[in-house]
C-alpha cells in the first residue's frame, strides 16, 4: 500500500518539490480568496479541496482515528437571488447542505441532529457500506425523531462524487432542499490531478409567484430551477485561470433530468455515481445529461479565455417562474394591452408581439408579485442577459492571481460579432431579402 506520505514525496520527485509545494500553497491561498470561511479538510495533502459555489465544506474533527462530522437537519432561509427569499429545509443553515469531503480508507462518523418538525434519516447515496448504515427509515434503521441525534459510522471503501439525502418522507424533504455532496478523494491520489473541482447541485422547485415556501406536492409543474439553490444572476461565476485542468461534478435529486451545456470547450465525462470511468471509456460531450438520482463528473482543460455560459439546455430551466404560463401572442399587435391589464392584475405579463426580447425591458417597469424574480434578468457588457434559473458563467482568464470575479471579459479588438448590414454598411447585398450569391 502506498501511504499518503510516500505518494506525496513520489509525486514531488517527479514534478520538482519546490514547484509542487508552490502550486499547492498557491492553490490554498487562491481557494481561500474565493470561499472565505471554508475550512480545508485537513491533513490529506494529496488532493485539492473542492469548491462549492455559493456554498461551503463541512469542517470535521479527528476523534480516536475517526473523522467526525456533524450535520444538523433544520429549516433554513435561502436567498435564491437578491429579491427572492425561500423557506427551505436543509443542513447546517444551508441548502444544499455543506459538502462533506474525505479520503478513501477514512473511517468517518457523521452525527445527525434532527431539528426538523418531523422525523428524518440520512441516506448515503451510492456508498458501499454496512446495511445498517444505509439510512433508510423503517428498512435499515428507526426514523430519527425531532430533537434526537443519531450517529452513522463506516469506512469509505470507494472514491468519487457521491450525495447524501433523507430517506424519510423523501417527497417533502428533498423538495424542500435536503441534499448535499459527499466527495471521496482517491487514497492513491488522482491519476491526473485537477486545479479546480467545482460542485453543482441541480434542483427544481414549485414556488408560486408571491409566495415563500416550495410546494412539495407538485409532480411536474416546477417553476424555479437552481444551481446550488441559487438562480442567475445569484449564481457565483466559476473563475478559472487559463489552461487549468477543471473538474465539475453535477448532482441531481430533482424530478427531471437536466442536460447541462457549456460553451467554448468540450469536456470528457469521467465519472458517475457508480464511480470513475476508466480513461479508455471517457467520452467527449459539450452537454452532459444528469438524470434524477445520479451524479455526473466532467473534466476539461480551460484553454479558451472568455465569459462562457454554463446552463441547463431545457430552455425553461434557464428562466424564472414568470415565464412558464404566459399567454402566447407572437404575431399579435397588443398596443399596450399588457400594461393596461397589468394595472388591474399585478403580475400579468404576456409575450411580446415579436417574442420575449422586449419583455425583458418591460418587466422592470411592470408590477410583480412580492418575492418574485423577473423571468430573465441580469445585464452584461453588451446588454440584457435573457436568462434566469440554471445559468452561470465560466470566466476563463489569462494572468489572474485570485479567483475573485474578474468582471467582464475584454475581447481582443476585432473578435466580437457586430453589424455589417446596418445603415451605412458597405455590404449592401446582405440587406436584400432572398439574395443568393452564386458567383
Ligand atoms: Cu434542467
Amino acid at each position: 500500500m502506498i501511504t499518503r506520505r510516500k505518494f506525496f514525496s513520489g509525486a514531488a520527485a517527479l514534478v520538482g518539490a519546490s514547484a509542487l509545494a508552490q502550486r499547492i500553497a498557491g492553490g490554498t491561498q487562491l481557494l481561500a480568496a474565493q470561499t472565505p470561511g471554508t475550512q480545508a479538510p485537513g491533513n490529506n495533502a494529496n488532493y485539492r479541496p473542492v469548491v462549492t459555489p455559493n456554498g461551503s465544506s463541512l469542517p470535521w474533527i479527528m476523534k480516536g482515528g475517526v473523522k467526525e462530522f456533524h450535520l444538523i437537519a433544520e429549516p433554513v432561509k435561502r436567498e435564491f437571488a437578491p429579491g427572492m427569499m425561500v423557506n427551505c429545509w436543509g443542513y447546517n443553515g444551508q441548502t444544499p447542505g455543506p459538502t462533506i469531503e474525505a479520503v478513501e480508507g477514512d473511517r468517518i462518523r457523521v452525527l445527525v441532529t434532527n431539528k426538523l418538525p418531523e422525523p428524518t434519516t440520512v441516506h448515503w447515496h451510492g456508498f458501499i457500506l454496512p446495511n445498517g448504515m444505509d439510512g433508510v427509515g423503517g428498512v435499515t434503521q428507526k426514523h430519527i425523531p425531532p430533537g434526537e441525534t443519531y450517529a452513522y459510522e463506516f469506512t469509505l471503501r470507494q472514491h468519487g462524487a457521491q450525495m447524501y439525502h433523507p430517506h424519510s418522507d423523501e417527497m417533502t424533504q428533498m423538495a424542500m432542499g435536503m441534499e448535499g455532496f459527499f466527495i471521496i478523494h482517491p487514497k492513491e491520489g488522482y491519476p491526473q490531478p485537477v486545479d479546480r473541482h467545482f460542485l453543482i447541485f441541480l434542483q427544481e422547485w414549485a414556488i408560486e409567484p408571491g409566495t415563500f415556501t416550495p410546494n412539495p406536492n407538485v409532480m411536474t409543474d416546477f417553476n424555479i430551477f437552481t444551481f446550488n439553490s441559487r438562480v442567475w444572476p445569484g449564481t457565483n461565476p466559476l473563475v478559472i485561470r487559463r489552461n487549468e485542468r477543471v473538474r465539475i461534478s453535477f448532482a441531481n435529486l430533482s424530478m427531471d433530468s437536466h442536460p447541462i451545456h457549456f460553451h467554448g470547450h468540450r469536456w470528457w465525462v469521467v465519472e458517475t455515481d457508480g464511480g470513475p470511468i476508466p480513461k479508455s471509456g471517457w467520452w467527449p460531450e459539450a452537454t452532459v445529461n444528469v438524470p434524477p438520482g445520479t451524479t455526473r463528473t466532467v473534466e476539461f482543460v480551460a484553454d479558451n479565455p472568455g465569459d462562457w455560459p454554463l446552463h441547463c439546455h431545457k430552455n425553461h430551466h434557464a428562466m424564472n417562474a414568470m415565464s412558464h404560463n404566459i399567454p402566447n401572442v407572437i404575431g399579435t399587435d397588443q398596443k399596450g394591452v399588457a400594461q393596461k391589464i397589468g394595472k388591474l392584475v399585478p403580475g400579468y405579463m404576456a409575450m411580446g408581439e415579436t417574442g420575449m426580447h422586449d419583455v425583458t425591458e418591460m418587466e422592470g417597469m411592470m408590477p410583480r408579485p412580492r418575492n418574485t424574480l423577473p423571468m430573465m434578468t441580469g445585464a452584461g457588457q453588451f446588454g440584457p442577459i435573457e436568462m434566469g434559473g440554471m445559468f452561470t458563467l465560466l470566466k476563463v482568464r489569462d494572468g489572474i492571481t485570485t479567483y475573485d470575479d474578474p468582471g467582464w471579459y475584454q475581447n481582443p479588438p476585432g473578435t466580437v460579432a457586430s453589424s455589417v448590414a446596418g445603415p451605412g454598411s458597405s455590404n449592401e447585398k446582405l440587406k436584400e431579402p432572398g439574395h443568393h450569391d452564386h458567383s
